[in-house]
């Protein structure tokens, strides 16, 4: 049972802290030795497995699904998937779950640092351009988020640090007997 396959699936606003938590995760995981660690980052699969899609409704559909394919295969044999998209509907975010607990765990972590956060940071100069109209269906600021109900998990990059997070995300592991 300790050694069934399972994914962490990351959601949250771009600029939350998604990246840096799953990658401190990632480490963390892959120390403890034993199953294989596979990091499917949001600008990572955008550029290797879903370059063709933008963002729209059913683009960003479509990358979740892909997401939720490739976290279940690795679910199946026995992996560990790090996913780390945005995320932003509740419905689709659901389907990934069905589609992982086919084969093993689901553990969805909600990155919750707040929108006013994130566009303070800008580390990209994205929500600057969102606010200037340049770039269209920018989530939080011209498209929607559908805030998990439910998520196994919260944290938040605002007044905790990276590691801790990752930390919390263990022991929420730990706590599923899946560590
Ligand atoms: C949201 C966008 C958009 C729009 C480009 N809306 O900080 P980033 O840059 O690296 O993370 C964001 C990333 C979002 O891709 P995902 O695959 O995670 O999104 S989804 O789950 O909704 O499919 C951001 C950048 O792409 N980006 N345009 N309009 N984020």
């Amino acid at each position: 049972r300790s050694q069934q396959g399972f994914t962490v699936f990351f959601t949250g606003f771009s600029g939350s802290g998604k990246s840096t938590i799953a990658n401190a995760l990632m480490v963390k995981l892959m120390e403890m030795g034993g199953r294989p660690v596979t990091l499917l980052d949001g600008d990572i699969v955008r550029k290797n497995l879903s370059s063709e899609l933008g963002f729209s409704k059913e683009h960003r559909d479509l990358n979740i699904r892909r997401i939720g394919y490739v976290a279940s295969e690795i679910t199946k044999n026995g992996g560990i998937a790090i996913c780390a998209p945005i995320a932003p509907y509740a419905t689709t975010r659901r389907a990934v779950r069905e589609d992982v607990e086919a084969f093993g765990a689901f553990c969805e972590v909600h990155v919750a640092t707040s929108i006013e956060e994130c566009e303070r940071r800008d580390r990209k100069g994205l929500y600057k351009l969102a606010r200037e109209g340049k770039i269209k269906e920018f989530t939080g600021i011209s498209d929607p988020y559908d805030v998990p109900a439910n998520p196994e998990l919260s944290v938040e990059t605002e007044n905790v640090d990276v590691d801790n997070c990752a930390h919390q995300v263990l022991l929420k592991l730990e706590s599923m007997g899946l560590i």
